[in-house]
Parts: structure tokens; C-alpha cells; sequence
């Protein structure tokens, strides 16, 4: 066979293992509900799922929109949900059983079958166990705990999981201790978004709507994986593409999500078997090579431009721009041959995407964490920007900046004062409405909590979800000092590893999940939740809760603040508690340009838009103008690489949620069976002398002072460019380095992280 000649034919000659979507999703559907055994019920409530005034999803943070389809869930949606539905129960009776020391010899998969958390437990160092205990136990114990310990060694961290409600008493009880460590695992993801893309057009989350997808003529998708990571986005891809819309696709993998999609709520789809081809052109930069890939894209358009008047939309770059002269003559000084080795694509594919740029009237940019999770992360979504800006492509219809977010709650969890800086926290109103006064200092982000946590001075930990000892980097370090805290405290729903690094003292505090009913004074509460797209609708879950022991998040936080500071008037746990529409006029009072009238408000199908000004073209920037970045390198990776290093790149499974995994199946990846596993392209595994199958140990290549290892990993041969090896979070975690992070957002680097091999 003959190499494709043109980058179009490039794309279209791409074979994957199997189209997202189709037969294959349901299947995977009924095997997790079989291997799970959800109880009754469970298949209506997936079908209540994303309905308005029906239970949000708990997977990934796409929209739930104003019509819904018959199903609006997908495979993986199913997956998150059904996992939470399953009838095993993990009981006191099951920690008898097991000391701590044991457990953690379980795998990720092996601790979560074992089910739902029933009751409140109590780390007995004695027994080296997990003990049964009541909740007015655990609230006394702890609020004398937390009393005791200086707010500025304690870290709150949420995983993005918790509606706005406990989110927002979570970050005031935070402040009423004193502090503002307030992590998020926004702080390992899209902080980069929230600093970068602030950075150039001052706005922390993306622009774009529903509609503009309905309205686009291009998409430039990067470094997002949506087959697997947010299916639901692939209906409107595919309704794009059927209409025209051209998607130009920026990824090291040839992902099976942005190649080709089988509507399984289509029975024409389904019957026929027909896929969409849903990339025109797929450039296959190598980890880190966004920013020189975009640069050819731009200095293509630019090129362009100089023959093709009113290509460049001038009037826009002149009345709402900054720094656009500075822009070209660093396109004009940057030569092809560095772009395209720093990209790893051809000249040939930059100036195709370019045409696709330039012929399209309006054009979206959507990202993820193949962007944001870089060491210069934020000049990679500059570089989008910039290729936006050169013709008008923020703040019109059919274009925009799209991020998409990871957990369905982690962009309002920020929104409602989960941050650990003070800038952003609501200080003025937390004045007026709670009577509060903001520490004055900023807190930890994840990466300060660690290094604060490895200083020996981080004492105190209380996790609203998440499993954050197993998500962050450098395992080896950070296990050893998570269990030198004097306490630590897990609201949960799932026992997992991070549960098994006690501190001195440690509880674990089970709660409900969104499914649940949460019956408290008032009767079964709505809570409410935002999405990607900044709208905020309400969930309510009607199913019997998987223990009558569970409490709500929001329940457990009323109490564990009851327990801890002193009373104060205005300071209304029970209230707040019973009937959570009161927290809503909270939140309202507190936020009142974004969420007033929040209670109505946030039941209209598809909920209520927050808004967003650099949609509108305001542009809270340093200039007060929309910038133009020109980037301090071309590739996105760490810069002081050695000659004989390769890049690491972490995936997420289609068989995983974060560090859940519901198996061992990566369905639309061709790969089953095995999750420590190396991933290279075949002529690197014969440049290297390495064999398909054999057995190798990756050595990180950066900071060498500290030895990082994993070993035991399958050689696989994938299609990967050249210098490039990839394989699963959280099993690789061990290898990324803390030290190597995000320029302006300390993300962890954990997809550009130099590596070396051991046979
Ligand atoms: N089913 C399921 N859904 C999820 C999650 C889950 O684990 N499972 N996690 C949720 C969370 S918290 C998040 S943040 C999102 C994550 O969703 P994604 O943003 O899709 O994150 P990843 O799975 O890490 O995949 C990132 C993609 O970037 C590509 N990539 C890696 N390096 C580069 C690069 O240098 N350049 C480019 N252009 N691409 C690169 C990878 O090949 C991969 O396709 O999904 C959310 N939804
Ligand atoms: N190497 C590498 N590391 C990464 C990433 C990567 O791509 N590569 N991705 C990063 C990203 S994007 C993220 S967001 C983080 C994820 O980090 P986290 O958000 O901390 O991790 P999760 O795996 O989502 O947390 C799962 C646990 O949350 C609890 N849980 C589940 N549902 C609920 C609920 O409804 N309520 C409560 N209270 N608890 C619940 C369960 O106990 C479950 O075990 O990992 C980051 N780490
Ligand atoms: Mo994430």
C-alpha cells in the first residue's frame, strides 16, 4: 500500500479499532451493570439522567441540554452510575476483616468492588483497622481535632465531584477555621484553563455555547479524548461534520472518539453500521507540539492574508486586540524546519489546517489535558487564542474557545469559592452575608499542600472526595509523608488508597451519591451543578440510599463545621441543613450579578447561563483587550530534555473513572487485559533493541537527584510518533516528578514527563 499522499487522505486512511459509540458502548453498558449488580431500578434512573429536573450525570461536566435526547447518557455516564448503584456494600464487617497494611496490597478495582461505604469508621492504630463508629463520634472527635491544630497547616481539598451547595459551605467553613488551603483537582487539570486562558482574554472557563456548535464551520480539537472522556459530545460533533463543519484533530494518538462515531441513539446508525468520519485532518504532533503546530497554522493564515484581503479581520484585531504586531514578526523570525521538528508534523499538514482555518467563517478551539497538562501549558492555549483571534473567533456566533472540563462539578466548585487564593474568593459579600472576614493570606494549592505536606507541616487533611494521594505525582514521596499527619479525614463514597495512608488519627465519613434521595427537614433537596458551558441546573436523586447511615455531603459539612467553631448568629448550620434552598439564597447574595433568583432559575430545561464576558467581548485582561501571546518556545514540553530521553504521556482508560477503574477493557484503543503497559510506536521498539511483550522499567529523566522507577511494564507496540511512550494513570504516577509543573498554574506536567528505559 501506498502512503497517503495528501493530509486529507491522511485522515481518511486512518483505521482504528472500533468506532466510538455503537454496539460496542452498550455493551459495555450491560457488562458493568452485570459485573456491578446495580439493584433494581437502575436502568430508570439512567433514563432520568441529564433529564431537566432529573439526576445530572456524575461522570464528566458536559452540558445537559434544553431537549434532551431519549437517553441522555452515554457508555461511560452509565458506567459512573451504575458503579455507584452497585448493590455490594463495604461494612464494618469487611474492616474487621482486613487491616489497613492489607488493603493496600488490593488493587484500585479491588477496593471499589467491594462497594459502598456504609458507616462512619475510626482508624485504630492499635489494630492497624478501620473500626465502626458513630457520627456523633466522628463530628466530636474531629472538631476537637480541627480546634486544636493551626489553621494554617490544614488542607481541604474537593474532588469536583459536589454540587455547589456543600461546595460552597466547604470553602466558608474553610475560611471561618482560618484558612484558605482550598484545592481542587481542578489544581491537576484545567487550572491551567483557569489561569492561561484568563491570562488572554480574561475569562477562566470557555465561551462557547451549545448553539455555536450548531453554527461552526471548523473545530480545532486538541489534546481531548472525547470517545472515552465525555461521549455525549460526539452527537453534536457528528451533527457538525454531517452539515460540513470540518474538525481538525491535534493528537500523538490516533483516538478512535475523534475518528469515527456510531450514533447508538440513532437506529439508523445502528443498523446500518455506518460510521461518521469525524476528522478531516488529524496531525499527529508528538507530546507538547501544539504551539509549533499552531504557529504553522497561523503563519500559513498570515501567508495567506498578504494575497487574500479581509482574511485577516482586521477591524476586530485592531478595536479589541493587544499585541498582534509582536505576534507576526515572531511568526515571521520562526522558520518552518523548527516548527516542524518541534511540532512533529509536516509543513504540509500545518498549511492544510490553515486552510481550514481561513476558509472557515467561524471556528471553535477545544482543548484538554493534552494541553493543559504540559510544562507550558498556558502558552499552548495562548497559541489557540492567538489562532482565533486572527479572524474574529471569540464572541460571535458559531465561534469560541472551548475547554473541556473534567468532573461534572469542578467548574463550580471554583465558581462558588473553592480557591486558594484570596482574589478570588467573594471577600466583600462573605462580609455582609456570613459576617465573615477572609484570611488575608493565600492557601495551598495542590502542589503547596504537598510540598507543605513532605515539610512535615501540613498536620491536618479532609478530602471532599477524590483519592488525591493516588492522583497527584511522585507516589514514592508523598505516601510516606501522608501518614506523619495528625489527622485525616475522608468524605466518601468508595474505599480507595488514599483511605489506606492514615493519619494519626483518620476517619472516613461515607455519604450519598447524586442518585440518592436526600431527604433532610424540608423534604428531598435539589441540589445544583455547572457545566463546561457555565449553566447552572438543578439535581435530585430518587433512589433509597445505599445505607440508612449515609449522610449528605452537605449534612456532613454542617456538622463537622458545627463541631469545630464557635456559634455565631449568623452562621445557620441547621437551617442551612434542613432546607437547602437557603444555602441557594447564599449563594445568590453572595454571587448576586451570576446566581440571583437561583432557586427558579436553575430549573428551566438546560438550566441558566452564568455568563460570560469575553463572549460579549469585555475583556477583564492586564490590557483590557484580547492578547495576542507570542510563546517563549515552540514545544510545550520540558525544554532541557537529553538526546536519549522519551516523552511520557498518562492516559485515562475507556474502562476508568480517574483512579476508578471498572476494568481492564480499553475498548476503543484495541487494548484489554492489562494496565501496566508502555505504549510505543514499532520502529522506536526496534530502535531501542526492545521486544513486543518483553517487560521494562521506565526511569524518570528529569530531576535526577531522586531515583523514580515504575518496572514491570508491557512493551506494546501503538501508533505513537517517534520519542514518545505512554501508558495509564494513576500506575505511572510514581514517574512524574512534583517539581515538574504548568508554568503560571502548578498543574503537574503529567503528559510531557522525560523518561528513560531499563530493560
Ligand atoms: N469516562 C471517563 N470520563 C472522564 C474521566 C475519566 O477518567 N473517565 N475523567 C474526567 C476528568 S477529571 C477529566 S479532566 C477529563 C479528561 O479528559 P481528557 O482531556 O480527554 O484527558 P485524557 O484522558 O488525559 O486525554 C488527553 C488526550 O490528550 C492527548 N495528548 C497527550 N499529550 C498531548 C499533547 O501534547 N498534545 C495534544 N494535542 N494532545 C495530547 C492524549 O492522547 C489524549 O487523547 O475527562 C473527564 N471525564
Ligand atoms: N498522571 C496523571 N495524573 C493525573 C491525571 C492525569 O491525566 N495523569 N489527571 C488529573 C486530573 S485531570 C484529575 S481531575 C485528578 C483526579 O483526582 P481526584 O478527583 O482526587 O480522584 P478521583 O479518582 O476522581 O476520586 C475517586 C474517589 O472519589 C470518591 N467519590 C466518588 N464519587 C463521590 C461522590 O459523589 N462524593 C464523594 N464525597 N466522594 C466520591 C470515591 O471514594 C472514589 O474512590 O487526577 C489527576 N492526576
Ligand atoms: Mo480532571
Amino acid at each position: 500500500m501506498t502512503e497517503p499522499q495528501t493530509p486529507e487522505a491522511k485522515a481518511q486512511a486512518i483505521e482504528v479499532p472500533e468506532a466510538a459509540g455503537g454496539w460496542g458502548s452498550l455493551e459495555g453498558i450491560a457488562a458493568t451493570e452485570l459485573s456491578q449488580r446495580a439493584g433494581p431500578g437502575a436502568l430508570e434512573t439512567l433514563a432520568h439522567l441529564n433529564k431537566p429536573d432529573g439526576t445530572a450525570c456524575t461522570s464528566c461536566a458536559w452540558i445537559k441540554p434544553p431537549t434532551p435526547a431519549k437517553f441522555e447518557f452515554c457508555e461511560n455516564g452509565a458506567k459512573a452510575t451504575l458503579w455507584d448503584l452497585t448493590s455490594a456494600r463495604c461494612t464494618p464487617e469487611f474492616f474487621e476483616q482486613h487491616t489497613v497494611r492489607s488493603l493496600w496490597g488490593l488493587s484500585a478495582n479491588e477496593l471499589e468492588r467491594e462497594g459502598r461505604l456504609t458507616e462512619p469508621l475510626r482508624y485504630d492504630p492499635a489494630s492497624d483497622r478501620y473500626l465502626r463508629a458513630s457520627w456523633a463520634e466522628a463530628f466530636a472527635a474531629i472538631g476537637a481535632r480541627l480546634r486544636q491544630i493551626d489553621p494554617a497547616a490544614m488542607t481541604f481539598y474537593a474532588s469536583g465531584k459536589a454540587a455547589l451547595e456543600p461546595s460552597y459551605l466547604y470553602a466558608a467553613f474553610a475560611r471561618m477555621l482560618g484558612h484558605n488551603n482550598l484545592p481542587d483537582s481542578s489544581n491537576m487539570c484545567h487550572e491551567t484553563t483557569s489561569v492561561g486562558l484568563k491570562k488572554v482574554i480574561g475569562s477562566p472557563v470557555g465561551t462557547c455555547q451549545l448553539e455555536d456548535l450548531e453554527q461552526c464551520d471548523a473545530i480545532f480539537y486538541l489534546g481531548q479524548n472525547p470517545g472515552t472522556n465525555s461521549p455525549r459530545i460526539l452527537h453534536p460533533l457528528q451533527q457538525a461534520v454531517k452539515r460540513g463543519c470540518k474538525i481538525v484533530t491535534f493528537n500523538p494518538l490516533k483516538e478512535a472518539g475523534l475518528v469515527e462515531f456510531v450514533n447508538p441513539q440513532s437506529p439508523l446508525d445502528m443498523l446500518t453500521g455506518k460510521a461518521t468520519r469525524l476528522s478531516h485532518l488529524y496531525l499527529q504532533v508528538r507530546p507538547g507540539g501544539d504551539i509549533a503546530a499552531l504557529m504553522g497554522v497561523c503563519k500559513h493564515v498570515l501567508a495567506r492574508a498578504e494575497r487574500e484581503a479581509g482574511l485577516l479581520d482586521q477591524g476586530f484585531i485592531d478595536a479589541h486586540c493587544h499585541g498582534f504586531e509582536a505576534f507576526r514578526a515572531k511568526l515571521d523570525a520562526t522558520g518552518w524546519d523548527a516548527l516542524e521538528a518541534a511540532s512533529g508534523v509536516t509543513r504540509a499538514e500545518m498549511e492544510a489546517a490553515g486552510d481550514v482555518y481561513a476558509d472557515a467563517k467561524a471556528v471553535i478551539g477545544i482543548y484538554g489535558m493534552g494541553l493543559t497538562q504540559q510544562v507550558h501549558g498556558s502558552e499552548a492555549i495562548g497559541m489557540l487564542v492567538n489562532l482565533l483571534l486572527l479572524r474574529g473567533n471569540i464572541g460571535r456566533p458559531g465561534a469560541g474557545c472551548s475547554p473541556i472540563r473534567g468532573h461534572s462539578n469542578v467548574q463550580g466548585q471554583r465558581t462558588v469559592g473553592i480557591t486558594e487564593k484570596v482574589a478570588l474568593a467573594p471577600v466583600e459579600t462573605y462580609r455582609t452575608v456570613l459576617g465573615l472576614e477572609t484570611p488575608p493570606q493565600d492557601g495551598h494549592n495542590t502542589a503547596k499542600f504537598l510540598e507543605a505536606l513532605q515539610a512535615g507541616k501540613n498536620r491536618a487533611y479532609v478530602g471532599l472526595g477524590g483519592n488525591l494521594a493516588m492522583a497527584v505525582p511522585d507516589h514514592g514521596q508523598i505516601h510516606a509523608a501522608w501518614r506523619e499527619m495528625d489527622l485525616t479525614v475522608h468524605i466518601a463514597t468508595r474505599l480507595n488508597h488514599t483511605h489506606l495512608l492514615p493519619g494519626k488519627e483518620s476517619w472516613i465519613l461515607p455519604c450519598l451519591v447524586r442518585s440518592e434521595e436526600d431527604i433532610q427537614d424540608s423534604g428531598n433537596q435539589f441540589v445544583s451543578i455547572e457545566d463546561s458551558f457555565s449553566h447552572i441546573y438543578s439535581s435530585m436523586g430518587k433512589r433509597k440510599p445505599a445505607s440508612e447511615h449515609l449522610l449528605s455531603e452537605t449534612a456532613i459539612i454542617c456538622e463537622l463545621a458545627k463541631a469545630s467553631l464557635p456559634e455565631n448568629p449568623r452562621w445557620q448550620w441547621d437551617a442551612w441543613r434542613g432546607d437547602y434552598a437557603r444555602i441557594r439564597d447564599l449563594i445568590a447574595q453572595t454571587y448576586p450579578k451570576e446566581f440571583f433568583d437561583m432557586d427558579r432559575r436553575m430549573h428551566q430545561p438546560g438550566g441558566f447561563f452564568r455568563g460570560n464576558d469575553a463572549r460579549r467581548r469585555v475583556w477583564h485582561t492586564q490590557s483590557g483587550m484580547a492578547e495576542f501571546t507570542d510563546p517563549s518556545v515552540l514545544n510545550a514540553g520540558p525544554q532541557d530534555e537529553a538526546e536519549d530521553t522519551l516523552r511520557l504521556v498518562t492516559l485515562r482508560s475507556n474502562d476508568q473513572f480517574n483512579t476508578t477503574v471498572y476494568g481492564m477493557n480499553d475498548r476503543l484503543r484495541g487494548l484489554s487485559g492489562e494496565r501496566t503497559i508502555a505504549l510505543m510506536a514499532p520502529q522506536e521498539i526496534a530502535r531501542l533493541g526492545l521486544a513486543e511483550g518483553q517487560r521494562i522499567t521506565l526511569v524518570t529523566a528529569a530531576d535526577p537527584a531522586t531515583r523514580r522507577a515504575v518496572g514491570g511494564l508491557k512493551v506494546v507496540p501503538y501508533d505513537l510518533p517517534a520519542g514518545t511512550v505512554a501508558g495509564y494513570f494513576p500506575e505511572l504516577n510514581a514517574l512524574v516528578p512534583l517539581s515538574l509543573r504548568e508554568k503560571l498554574s502548578d498543574t503537574p506536567a503529567s503528559k510531557g514527563v522525560p523518561v528513560r528505559i531499563e530493560a
